[in-house]
């Protein structure tokens, strides 16, 4: 029989929409199966486990699962067997320290003897250590935010994103003490036959991920602005360049990276770029 990479994911939160849309991207097709324990993909040799995903890391130590895609901060919380194969881009926030905003916080050494409430006691006591700083950890599995305000605690430390939940309760962040995102993790030892299954399918990962970071451009340019419009926007190997029917001028088409994008359009304008269009890329291979 032949093997299947067995992949968990979350069955249901802020990870799953994203971990399944990923997949999908991947070119592997499932019956919706949102409400099922696992479901396998038709095209591929993959078998999809949804779990909650602060039991996945331990799920791949037990060999229930071979790879998961979890928070980072869950997987350096959980200290199991594992191992981070790829961050993944999404799901992305901070594992901070806030305090109520009435307090008078300078810098860690403010933590010292305080009592500090967290869904994730490995994180802080590692972040405590490297300060050198003794603080009390009080473990709590929802809603940390509440702590102070009823006597709870001290300090707490959370994951954040845009900081609206520390407001409304009335505190402020004063430490991060990680970032994070989606991270794909693995078993120590997959064995060759599903190495290789899990090979191909960062392979399309990799060329999912790229198209979301690129641009297909396409610009007009008189022709003595070629070689400069080309060391700013090299593409993957070269650009494309055709000769339009009016004499003197050229179409450009080229790749251009979503985080120097406006930066570039600029340049490309004042050498006399006109005609600018910019196309989302779907797949991008190398
Ligand atoms: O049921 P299960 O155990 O599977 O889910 P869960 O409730 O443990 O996890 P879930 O779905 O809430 O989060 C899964 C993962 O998403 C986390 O481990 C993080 O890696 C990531 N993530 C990204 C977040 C957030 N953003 C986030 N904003 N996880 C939680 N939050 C919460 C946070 O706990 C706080 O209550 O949102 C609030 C803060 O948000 P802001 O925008 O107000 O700052
Ligand atoms: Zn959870």
């Amino acid at each position: 029989m032949k093997e299947l990479l067995r992949i968990a994911i979350q069955k249901s939160g802020r990870l799953q929409e994203g971990s399944l849309e990923l997949l999908k991207e991947s070119g592997l097709s499932f019956s919706n199966g949102k409400d099922q324990l696992k479901t396998q993909a038709r095209n591929f040799p993959v078998e999809v486990l949804f779990l909650r995903d602060d039991d996945i890391p331990q799920y791949i130590e037990d060999k229930v699962a071979d790879v998961g895609i979890v928070g980072e901060n869950v997987f350096i919380e959980k200290q199991r067997k594992n191992v981070l194969i790829k961050r993944l881009d999404f799901a992305k926030c901070r594992v901070s320290i806030a305090v109520p905003r009435s307090e008078d916080y300078r810098n860690v050494s403010w933590l010292s003897g305080k009592n500090i409430a967290t869904s994730y006691p490995n994180i802080v006591r590692q972040f405590l250590d490297a300060n050198g700083v003794k603080a009390g950890i009080h473990e709590i599995s929802g809603s940390v935010e509440i702590a102070p305000g009823i006597g709870l605690a001290d300090a707490i430390c959370d994951i954040v994103s845009t900081g609206s939940t520390l407001l409304s309760n009335g505190l402020r962040e004063v430490e991060v003490v990680m970032q994070s995102e989606a991270v794909l993790i693995a078993s120590q030892d997959l064995g060759s036959e599903k190495q290789k299954i899990l090979d191909q399918l960062l392979f399309r990962i990799e060329a999912v991920n790229s198209a979301k970071n690129n641009k297909y451009i396409l610009l007009n340019c008189p022709n003595e602005a070629i070689s400069k419009i080309t060391s700013i926007i090299p593409g993957m190997k070269s650009p494309t360049i055709m000769p339009l029917t009016r004499s003197g001028w050229s179409s450009l088409h080229s790749v251009v990276n979503e985080n120097d994008f406006w930066e570039k359009i600029g340049l490309l304008k004042s050498l006399g770029a006109e005609g600018i269009l910019v196309i989302p890329i779907e797949k991008m291979i190398a």
